[in-house]
Parts: C-alpha cells; structure tokens; sequence
C-alpha cells in the first residue's frame, strides 16, 4: 500500500490567520490564494503491518511519537486519514521539499497537499476535489488550498463539524499565464514561533483580532472580483493591505510576533518607492521573513534588476501559476 505524490506550494492574496475549531483545523476567515509552480514537495507513504509505529523522514530528518513535528502534525493527521479509511495500519513517509522548510514558504501546505494525495491513493479513498482538500486541511489549513491549482478559495465554512470548510478552485493556472509571483529569500533559519501556536496567541490576545475578521471579508469579495476579471492594480493593492492588516495582529498578539528582519523592512520600502516609480508591483508576506512580490511578467525583469542590487537578498525564485496535487509513480523508498 505505498503511493506517493507532488504538491505545489501556495501564497495567499487574502490570509488566513487563527481557527475556529483548532483540532478540525476549521479557520476563522475564508482566505484565497495561487497555487504555484515551482515550490513544490514530493511525499511517498507507505501503510503496511510490518511497521510497529509510523515514522517520518522529512528532507532526511527522522521524526517519531515525541517529537513536536510528529505529535503536532503528521502523526494528527494519519491518525485522521487512517479514521475516514477505517485502517490501523502504521506508516512510513517520507518527503521532500525543493524549498526551505519552515521558514514561512508554506511548506507544511505543500506537505500536507502531497501527504493527502499519497495516502489517498495508498488507502484508497477515492477522494476527489472538495473531499480531498478537507481532508489535507486536517493535516495542515493552507494545505487544503495547495490540493487544487491555479486562484484557490478556502472556505470558513459555518458547520461544527468541518463539512462546508473545504477548498475550491476560482480559476484555473490558464486564466492568468502572465501572473508571477518573485519569492525573495532573505534568510534561510527556522522560524521561532510556529503559524500554529502564534495564530492561536493572535485569537486569544491580539485587540485588534476582530477587526481583521470584519475587514476580511471586503478583502474577500474584491479579491475574487479582481482574480476574475484579471484586475492586476485590484488584486495587488488587496494582496498587500490585507497581508498588513495580518501583521499588524501578528504584532499585538502577547508575546508579539514579529517576522520581519531589516531586509524584509527594506524591500518593503523599495516595492512601494518602485511602485510610485510607475513599476508595478505589490509584497506580501507570512509568517516569517521572506518578501514575495506580486506582479505580472513584463515587469520581471526591471524587477529582478533592481532585486540583484539589494545585497541583503539571499535568493531569488520567479514562480508562476501551478497546478493542483498529483499522484505519481516515482517512489523516494
Ligand atoms: C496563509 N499562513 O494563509 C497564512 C498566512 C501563514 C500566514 O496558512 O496550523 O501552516 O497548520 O493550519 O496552514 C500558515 O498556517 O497553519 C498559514 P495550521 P498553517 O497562508
């Protein structure tokens, strides 16, 4: 019963930040995001009666039952997985990413997008679409959106028991070929405050947390708006404000959580200066201290040029509109 798949990171254009329900992973606010090509992580299960306990091997790092990644996350969600299949048994993953880990490049989206393909196909679910992304948001909740391609939505939902919170595709990656995203990587450390426990901090502390859930859902409406009728100015001037609005919860959550470092601060600057400049493009980003500019790709290059002059960039990635999660038949044991 082995099977193993890809899945595609995703950024969101409207964040999602704190649950409802944290053990169902049901989010406060509906978020939209692009699923892209590029970042990606490639995941192989294997469920057999040999294994006396499910193991993890995570870009060559072993995790077992202890271990925060384990207990947390993976060992959460195969528990979940092997519910719905009516399984008992234990797994063997192991996964890749062509990415940093952790370091707020949504790896635990593209994670848990592949590791729910994977041991959909190796359990035989038979999962498709909506039911697939529920069951990859039990993993991880941005994973739910990095199941399907191109624009994504990823719905609240209002029912107790997570059924009307799922993902579900706003347009395909062939609605807007020209749609770029440039990730600028400004340091590649571990982050010291997890989205999980600092969302949780921000629903719990943040004065200002109503206000973002108020807010979204504006946010919400023009960003479908704008990704349908391709409306760049829209889309980008939604995607950095309400990427703001996020931080600025972030900032008044006790203990504050801050991601920035000074080159984010500084290319943050230089985005707006460009932008007044008459080069358009917008940032965003999440919880950590990569910048990802929005743009479209006739103004990559100008972009890039004056990228490379900023010496506190450590790497650069060009990533347009991917697709969703897929099975494949390469095997990495
Ligand atoms: C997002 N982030 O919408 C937001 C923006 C980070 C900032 O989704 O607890 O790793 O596993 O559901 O999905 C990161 O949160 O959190 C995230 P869990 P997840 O992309």
């Amino acid at each position: 019963m082995k099977a193993s798949a890809l899945a595609n990171a995703n950024i969101a254009l409207v964040k999602y930040w704190g649950k409802r329900d944290e053990k169902l992973i049901l989010p406060q606010n509906s978020s939209i995001s692009i699923t892209l090509d590029g970042f990606y992580t490639h995941t192989t299960v294997d469920f057999n009666k040999r294994y006396q306990q499910d193991l993890l091997v995570l870009d060559g790092q072993e995790f077992r039952k202890g271990s925060d990644v384990y207990d947390e996350y993976t060992g959460r969600f195969l528990d979940a997985a092997r519910g719905t299949a009516g399984s008992v048994l234990k797994a063997k993953v192991v996964s890749k990413n062509n990415f940093p880990t952790a370091a707020g490049l949504a790896s635990s989206a593209s994670g848990f997008a592949a590791l729910a393909a994977a041991v959909n196909e190796a359990l035989g679910l038979g999962l498709k679409g909506r039911k697939l992304s529920m069951l990859a948001r039990r993993g991880s909740g941005s994973a739910a959106r990095s199941v399907l391609g191109g624009f994504v939505e990823w719905k609240r939902g209002s029912r107790k028991n997570g059924s009307d919170s799922y993902a579900e595709q706003i347009a395909p990656p062939g609605h807007w070929p020209d749609f770029r995203i440039i990730a600028l990587i400004t340091s590649k450390k571990k982050k010291k405050m997890s989205s999980r426990k600092g969302m949780a901090q921000s629903v719990a502390t943040s004065p200002i947390y109503n206000c973002w859930l108020d807010s979204a859902k504006g946010d919400l409406a023009k960003m479908r708006k704008g990704i349908k009728s391709k409306d760049f100015s829209l889309v980008g001037e939604i995607a950095e404000k309400n990427c703001l609005k996020m931080h600025a919860v972030m900032m008044t959550t006790t203990p504050s959580l801050i991601y920035w470092n000074p080159a984010t601060l500084k290319i943050m600057n230089n985005i707006v200066k460009w932008r007044e400049e008459g080069l358009e493009c917008y940032f965003t980003i999440d919880a950590g201290p990569q910048v990802k500019i929005i743009c479209l790709q006739e103004r990559v290059a100008d972009i890039i040029r004056k990228c490379r002059k900023i010496k506190k960039i450590k790497d650069f990635k060009i990533l347009r509109p991917g697709g969703g999660a897929k099975t494949i038949d390469n095997h990495l044991f």
